[in-house]
């Protein structure tokens, strides 16, 4: 797929086009809400949404889905915008995909391909990409069992690239068939070794925090504003390493990591949970979650509750419990919320905050917050250096956060939190420099 990647900043994004069918039996409402969603995940996977069109055309043809006429109207509409990738909300074949491209001069994709492009973007464990990749070959594999019958006319008898007899497709089958097999044996290996990648992958000192929640909840705005106020030089080696880890600076100084993430998506093709679910695994790397719910979803509760299920099942398999895992809920997009009586009812529900990522609401108490947690985690000390420390003040700089600072000819005074790991292993050197 040529679209570019999730939150590439360098390049400015392709311009895409939605194509949302009116499912049989629903009215067009229901066709907008679907289109609503579709454009929010293809803005997600770093299209500029020019256009988009409901359509209910019932005569579904196996060529080019759409009848030919609507093609052709579709194709005019599109030269006329430059429109450099069409999304179809519904599953075509890969004849399908392939006739339109060429009809409608531009790149096509559907439901499935786009997520996968998001996911692709989005998964950073060896286990996340080597998922991404199974999931996207399964999804190829499909499509090429569907449109075999059209590939074996075309193709059949000629055998190019196989052995004698061998058609494409059986070629293309097979070598699909192989990197599966790969793929899945990769798998197994990285969950055998997870453990010690875990304690590997655990890098960054800080003490970090991920955001989860459904899509479209509101995470990437809220991290966008939690990390807006503190853009510095670490921060854009952060974004070019990796666009979904800031640093936040809390209201104390101190410094946090905050990871934004992939958000649940409702009917995800079942191809693509196993993927989805390993691009959350690095989210049980976080010290703190922070749930965010959409409140102007009717639907939260529901909402709320898939999150909740699914990571029940990733800690099941560490054997950990949701309960024993530190997260905040935050009731997001209170600006929109009409229900009497509900936003009382949910100030009184214990680790819960109500925000609006968008009017800022709620900041400095959530804020706060993660400044408790943080410290709660990290112990404080205060400490009086001689000058002579440099090599230990260093690494505390490093492995720590420093809270303040004074410095005076013959010793330096510092406040600085260090990850209780950390803590630990240099007990015995700050234990003779430790003031209260
Ligand atoms: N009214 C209102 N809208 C908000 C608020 N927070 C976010 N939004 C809007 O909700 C939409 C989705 O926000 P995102 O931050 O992209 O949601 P997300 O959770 O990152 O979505 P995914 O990345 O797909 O999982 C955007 O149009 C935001 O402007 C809020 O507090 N109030
Ligand atoms: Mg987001």
């Amino acid at each position: 797929m040529t679209t570019k990647r999730l939150l590439d900043t360098q390049t400015p994004p392709d311009r895409g086009f939605l194509i949302q069918m009116i499912p049989p039996r629903r009215d067009r409402a229901y066709a907008e809400l679907l289109a609503a969603e579709l454009n929010h995940l293809a803005r997600g996977a770093g299209l500029e949404v020019v256009g988009s069109r409901l359509l209910s055309d019932r005569r579904v043809l196996p060529s080019t889905y759409l009848g030919t006429g609507t093609v052709e109207e579709l194709a005019a509409e599109l030269k006329e915008l430059d429109v450099a990738v069409v999304v179809f909300n519904n599953p075509l074949t890969a004849v399908q995909q392939r006739n339109l491209e060429l009809r409608l001069n531009s790149k096509v994709v559907d439901r499935t391909g786009l997520i996968l492009e998001i996911f692709a973007a989005r998964a950073r464990t060896r286990e996340g990409r080597l998922q991404v990749e199974l999931a996207s070959l399964l999804y190829q594999q499909s499509r090429l069992v569907r449109s075999w019958t059209h590939l074996e006319r075309q193709r059949g008898g000629f055998g190019m690239r196989g052995g004698p007899g061998e058609t494409q497709i059986e070629v293309d089958r097979r070598l699909l068939r192989d990197r599966v097999h790969a793929l899945k044996k990769m798998l197994e290996q990285v969950e055998r070794t997870r453990t010690l990648q875990r304690q590997s992958r655990r890098e960054v000192p800080l003490f970090t925090v991920a955001l989860v929640g459904y899509t479209n909840a509101g995470k990437s705005t809220l991290f966008n504003r939690l990390s807006g106020a503190s853009v510095e030089a670490v921060d854009r080696l952060f974004a070019t390493l990796d666009p979904t880890l800031r640093q936040v600076i809390l209201p104390g100084g101190g410094r946090i990591i905050l990871g934004d993430t992939v958000g649940f998506i409702r009917d995800l093709p079942h191809q693509l949970v196993a993927a989805f679910r390993a691009t959350l695994e690095e989210v049980l790397e976080a010290d703190l979650l922070l749930h965010v719910v959409d409140l102007s979803d009717p639907e939260w509760p529901e909402q709320e509750a898939a999150v909740l299920e699914v990571l029940r099942e990733l800690l099941r398999e560490r054997g950990q419990t949701v309960a024993q895992w530190p997260m905040l809920t935050l009731f997001n997009k209170t600006d929109q919320v009409t229900t009497p009586g509900l936003l009382d009812r949910l100030l009184s529900r214990p680790h819960s905050h109500l925000i609006s990522a968008r009017t800022g609401e709620g900041m400095p108490a959530l804020l706060a917050a993660l400044e408790e947690e943080a410290n709660r985690n990290s112990p404080c000390y205060r400490l009086a250096l001689p000058a002579t420390a440099g090599a230990l003040l260093a690494r505390l700089c490093r492995e720590g956060l420093v809270l303040e600072r004074q410095e005076s000819e013959e010793k330096i005074v510092l406040t600085v939190s260090l990850p209780a790991p950390v803590a630990g292993r240099l007990r015995k050197e700050l234990l003779p420099f430790v003031i209260l």
